[in-house]
């Protein structure tokens, strides 16, 4: 049993750490447990304002997750895509029926002065979202991907449109100088946390937009409380997504260890615990030598079960590290 006074805040990227959002939300009550969703992949298309992993997660809670896809939603039509295509328009980027609602109404909001948190509070309000899904910023903050044959490249050109092929140099996230963590983030930051989850989404372009905010990583240090990851590559592979081929072309070890060992050079002693998949449960030595508490979990989500274990794994770690502090 979690004690009703612990309070987590979990950091997510899209599909992947959805997963274990929707996991720790079965274990959680939505007084404890807020979900922080990266903004960087946001961007503007045929005039609309998209937030790929804030939608990814709703949608994930909500349960109208398309289930194949793991973005965007079940039951999806795509008339509009195809009508789009005889126009001549835009198409790379596929918006389906159900989910240009989402697109339609957020953008409508956002014109009207809404800030991107009241949007987001709003639609999962009309989800039946009850646990806290806040963006991790209301100002704009864009990932830029920096490629070594094609130059810079706005996030969702490289991954959409270019499928992920041009190499990775490194990564750039422009505003992010001038963004403040949004008003839900900074009030979950407030409260007396018993740790922060890094669910297993991708560390360059997930995480690191959301730990990049001025001011994020110091409130995080002076808590004193784990900081846990779990871990997005397994057996050398990310569980969705270009994260080892990212990690290939910087250079790094596609593994495990590399995921820790980017965490550490760049934040150094504020990560304290590591989740590893069972595959990789052999790295586990070297992930502890880089000054990480190491436990072997099951980490591939396919059930919900998988997920709902998964998440009580990390709730279990997190207070182990919680009470050894
Ligand atoms: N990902 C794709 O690979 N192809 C798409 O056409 C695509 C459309 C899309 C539409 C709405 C949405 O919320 C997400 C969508 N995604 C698509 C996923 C998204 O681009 C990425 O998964 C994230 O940005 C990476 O976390």
């Amino acid at each position: 049993m979690i004690p009703e006074s612990n309070r987590y805040i979990a950091l997510s990227g899209g599909v992947g750490g959805a997963k274990l959002v929707l996991g720790l939300s079965k274990l959680l009550s939505p007084e404890q447990l807020t979900v922080i969703a990266n903004t960087g992949d946001d961007f503007e298309h045929l005039g609309l304002s998209i937030c790929p992993d804030i939608d990814t997660v709703l949608y994930t809670l909500a349960n109208w997750n398309n289930k194949t896809l793991g973005w965007g939603q079940e039951g999806e039509t795509w008339n509009f895509l195809e009508a789009l295509k005889r126009l001549e328009g835009e198409s790379w980027f596929n918006l389906g029926d159900r989910d240009m609602a989402t697109h339609i109404t957020r953008t409508e909001k956002l014109k009207a002065g809404q800030s991107l948190s009241e949007v987001i509070a709003f639609l999962c309000d009309r989800m039946g979202i009850k646990h806290p899904v806040v963006p991790m910023t209301d100002e704009r903050v864009r990932t830029i991907v920096q490629t070594r044959d094609a130059g810079p490249l706005a996030f969702q050109h490289y991954f959409v449109r270019d499928r992920c092929e041009p190499a990775v140099d490194g990564f750039e996230f422009s505003g992010i100088g001038d963004a403040k963590p949004s008003p839900g983030f900074s009030e979950a930051l407030d409260n007396d946390l018993t740790a922060i989850l890094v669910c297993p989404s991708n560390p360059f372009v997930s995480v690191d937009p959301i730990l990049g905010i001025p001011g994020v990583v110091d409130r995080i240090r002076e808590k004193m409380i784990p900081v846990v990851v779990v871990s997005n590559i397994v057996g050398g592979m990310a569980i969705k997504g270009p994260a080892a081929k990212m990690m290939t072309e910087l250079g790094m070890p596609k593994t495990a260890v590399g995921v820790a060992h980017h965490y550490i050079e760049k934040y150094g002693d504020l990560f304290t615990g590591f989740i590893l998949d069972e595959t990789d449960a052999y790295l586990a030595p070297e992930v502890e030598a880089l000054g990480l508490s190491t436990i072997v979990a099951p980490s591939v989500m396919v059930t919900l079960h998988d997920k709902t274990e998964l998440a009580a794994r990390v709730l279990d770690f997190a207070s182990e590290l919680k009470s050894s502090l």
